[in-house]
């Protein structure tokens, strides 16, 4: 590609809205820490930017899956989506595996990724020491994770805090590529919440409450019965200390309190004040019942989404449609400037 093209890309990518790119794995339930750490946020800024949200189901087969369980959870995760309020007149949806294009960039990123940066992921690290036997692709998860976002030229990346080394090993592979071959790549920048980014483990709040981890009491499902959230709410493991105040080296607490923080939209003073001289126990009734509330408006959108699958169906199809063309550019100018094809 000549100079004179590059710069009317640059220049119309300048004046067009900035485009927001995040990805979200199909796999377990959908848990409150996803839910306040990423998505609420895709929301919220809809309308000022131009976004594309990817289901990543090549991400969840990184770990075994059971077919017939990947392809549902797939579609109960599209109507999540929308049930939490993504618009698709103002965003798009679609799954990953819908637009072979990511998948063809990895291999090209691949090649230009020193393994060294993959093996140094803290993510990669814990999941492998989890796993007796470790795929190829837990290790490369990243590089198609990168490809996802750079195959889009997004400026934006809305993740928690677990994820922001994966996006900052796109801004590195992306910077590789372009010193190598000439700017091609758009370099991203990962966007985290101030606070919520990190939601805790009920029964240990010392991990990040993960969608992988299967523990009873682990993690608040946006699904979750009210009953289910009671329980889980009230077995959470706290301290022994009376006090209720947000401080970070009493994590247990802390995390309940951040949940009934991002719920209830109150000031931390505020909530110190309203929880002064009461126990523990008030604590938790109260959570449980913030958090039922809280979720019923989701969890009644999603019944209704859900009873017409075919419409959820189009949806998908529709938005790999529209972003596909997209991906198609982005890897014509890659490859062309390697000199493949
Ligand atoms: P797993 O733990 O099995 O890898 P996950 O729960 O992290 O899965 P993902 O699909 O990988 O789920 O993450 C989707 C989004 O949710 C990402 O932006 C991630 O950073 C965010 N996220 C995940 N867990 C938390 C958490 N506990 N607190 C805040 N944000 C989170
Ligand atoms: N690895 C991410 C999911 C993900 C993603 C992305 C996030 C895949 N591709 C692109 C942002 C942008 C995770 O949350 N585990």
């Amino acid at each position: 590609m000549g100079n004179c093209q590059i710069n009317k890309r640059n220049i119309e990518h300048k004046i067009m809205k900035k485009r927001v790119l995040s990805g979200i794995q199909p796999t377990g339930s959908i848990h409150i820490g996803n839910y306040l750490g990423a998505m609420k946020h895709w929301v919220a800024s809809q309308d000022k930017f131009d976004n594309i949200f990817c289901i990543v189901d090549l991400h969840s087969i990184t770990v075994p899956q059971e077919t017939g369980e990947l392809r549902k959870k797939t579609r109960e995760l599209a109507g999540l989506l929308l049930a939490i309020g993504i618009d698709p007149e103002l965003s798009v949806v679609f799954v990953q595996s819908h637009v072979k294009e990511h998948t063809e960039l990895t291999w090209i990123l691949n090649c230009v990724t020193p393994l060294g940066w993959l093996q140094r992921m803290t993510q990669y690290k814990d999941k492998s020491a989890r796993h007796e036997i470790i795929s190829t692709g837990l290790l490369d998860y990243p590089v198609l994770m990168a490809a996802d976002i750079l195959i889009y030229e997004s400026d934006y990346v809305p993740v928690g805090e677990d994820q922001k080394q994966h996006v900052e090993l796109a801004r590195d592979i992306a910077q590789r590529f372009n010193s190598m071959y000439g700017d091609v790549f758009v370099i991203p920048e990962p966007v985290i919440p101030r606070v919520g980014a990190r939601i805790m483990g009920l029964d240990d709040p010392t991990c990040k409450m993960s969608k992988s981890e299967t523990g009873q009491g682990h993690a608040l499902y946006l699904l979750d019965s009210p009953d289910e959230i009671r329980m889980k709410i009230k077995r959470a493991t706290t301290d022994s200390h009376r006090d209720i105040l947000f401080n970070e080296s009493r994590p247990g607490i802390n995390n309940l309190l951040t949940i009934y923080e991002l719920f209830s939209g109150k000031s931390r003073s505020e909530i110190e004040a309203h929880f002064q001289g009461k126990g523990y126990g008030v604590l938790k009734e109260e959570l449980a019942e913030l958090v039922i509330e809280g979720l019923k408006p989701l969890q009644e959108r999603y019944r209704e989404i859900t009873a017409d699958p075919a419409y959820l169906e189009s949806m998908l199809k529709k938005g790999a449609d529209k972003v596909r063309p997209i991906a198609e550019g982005v890897l014509r100018r890659v490859k062309d400037r390697i000199g493949l094809g």
